[in-house]
Formats: structure tokens, sequence, C-alpha cells
């Protein structure tokens, strides 16, 4: 289904490689990488001995965020570019900088799971203090912006759940097991697998969506559960969609959520 409002991206991402391309700055945008070897557009924080966090460049802009089943659908603005993590949490990323691996399916290139909210959270506390960035969870609106990556359809490759398993792994491609990070073509941003493979843990309480816009909305400042989002290995493509909108209490944890992690930009 299509909601028929225009996405309005405060940049578009042709303007801005562009612009990237040809050394001019971007009053809101970092204009170079943050970095050593990195390029523009894209961050890679180094959490020792080689393992690395690779993040992508996702622009300000406006959506329609939520859909029929999410609703009311509802204009949203986000106002400051910010990186989003390109994959899932590896294991292999958080035991280096959490010291453990709490997951039910092993594989360093897996995404990590059986972690919490709260272990989620922590996660990004320890990764800020070794890197200087701030490192948080998504808000849900970052994660759908980004996730629908300029679409306004089911999901960011289009309403056809036929073609899902060229994209993500749900339940009748995973093996009922969830897959390494990265393995699935990205979307327009440059994004793996925010489509299946683990649910992801936002950092919003979840609460009940208005009808009125809304500017860099964070959730409502109380709750029960807090946010996951993109659906899992487990489940089905309607479950997987950019708009679905599921939670769990914050001391919940099982095999098949994990997270993703944003850094501010302009934070060095
Ligand atoms: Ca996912």
């Amino acid at each position: 289904m299509r909601l028929g409002r225009t996405v309005r991206q405060g940049w578009s991402i042709a303007a801005v490689a562009v612009a990237f391309s040809l050394g001019f700055g971007l009053s809101s945008f970092p204009t170079q990488a943050e970095d050593k070897g990195g390029s523009p557009g894209q961050l890679a924080l180094d959490l020792g001995d080689g393992v690395k966090l690779d993040l992508v460049l996702i622009p300000s802009g406006t959506f329609t965020m939520g859909d029929e089943g999410s609703r009311p659908a509802h204009p949203v603005t986000l106002t400051r570019p910010f990186y989003l993590g390109g994959c899932e949490i590896t294991q292999e990323q958080y035991e280096k900088a959490v010291g453990s691996n709490p997951s039910m399916h092993q594989g360093a290139k897996n995404p990590v799971e059986m972690v919490t909210w709260n272990d989620a959270v922590a996660f990004c506390q320890k990764v800020s203090e070794k890197t200087g960035k701030a490192v948080r969870l998504p808000t849900e609106a970052e994660w759908e912006y980004a996730c629908r990556a300029g679409t306004t359809t089911t999901f960011s490759f289009g309403d056809d759940d036929g073609v899902f398993a060229e994209h993500g792994w749900i339940n009748d491609n995973s093996g009922k097991t969830p897959r390494p990070a990265g393995e699935k073509k990205a979307n327009a941003w440059g994004l793996h697998d925010m489509h299946g493979n683990v649910h992801e843990w936002c950092g919003d309480w979840f609460g009940e969506y208005a009808e009125d816009a809304a500017t860099d909305p964070a959730g409502p400042p109380s709750g029960e559960q807090r946010v996951m989002r993109g659906g899992s290995w487990g489940d089905n493509a309607w479950i997987c969609r950019s708009a679905a909108r599921h939670s769990r209490t914050p001391d919940y944890k099982i095999g098949y959520i994990g997270f993703r992690v944003v850094v501010e930009t302009g934070t060095r």
C-alpha cells in the first residue's frame, strides 16, 4: 500500500554525494571522514584489535511514519543527520566492547542476541567511553526513517514480499536461526538487515502514535516496554515491514532480539 505522501529529504543522497565529491562544505554535515581511512559519508569506530564498527551517514529530512497497521501514519521531521550502523551489532563487536558474549546462536559475525535493552544501552555507554563519540540506540523514528531510505512502500525494496529473500532473513529462508550480519542486499542508504535477522532495540518507550506532525520524536517520557523494530529470522514478512512496531520490557532477552547503534554527528 502506498500512503500517497511525498518523502521530503533535507538533502538528497545524490546531492550529498556530488557535494562530497566536489569537496564542498555543507553546514549541517560533516565534510570529511571522522576516522582514518574512512570515506566521506561513512564512519568507522575502532573497537580494538582490528574490530571495526562501520556506520553510514543518514541525512536529515521529513517522512511519513507508520502505515495502515501502525496507525495513524503521521509526518515526522528529523532535523539532524546521524550515523547509523550499517549492520546489526555482531557478537565479535559486542564481546570486544563488553567482554562477554551472551548469544544463543554463537558466531563472531552473527548478530549479538540474548541482550536486554539495558544491555544494549550499556554497550553504547562502553563504546562512547572508548571512542569519545556520542553512541546510543536509534530513536524509533530514526530507525523507520533509515529503514525506509526514502521509500513509502511496505518494505524498503517495494511492496512485493516475494523478493524478500534477496533482502533479508525471515522464517522461510533463515533455517530458523540468525545469520551473519550484512549478507543480504543493503537498502538505498547502505543499511543491511533492517528487515529481519534480529529485531533491533530502539531507545524509546513504546507509546501510541498521535496524528500530529512530530519533530525529532523520542517516544513518551515513561512506559513499560521499549520499542524493537524490524522483525527477525523467526517472523513472517509482515512483521518485518518498515512500519511494523513491537515492544518488550527492558529486561527481556531472547535469541531473536539484538540492536544497532547511532553515532551523533558533530561529536568527536
Ligand atoms: Ca534486523
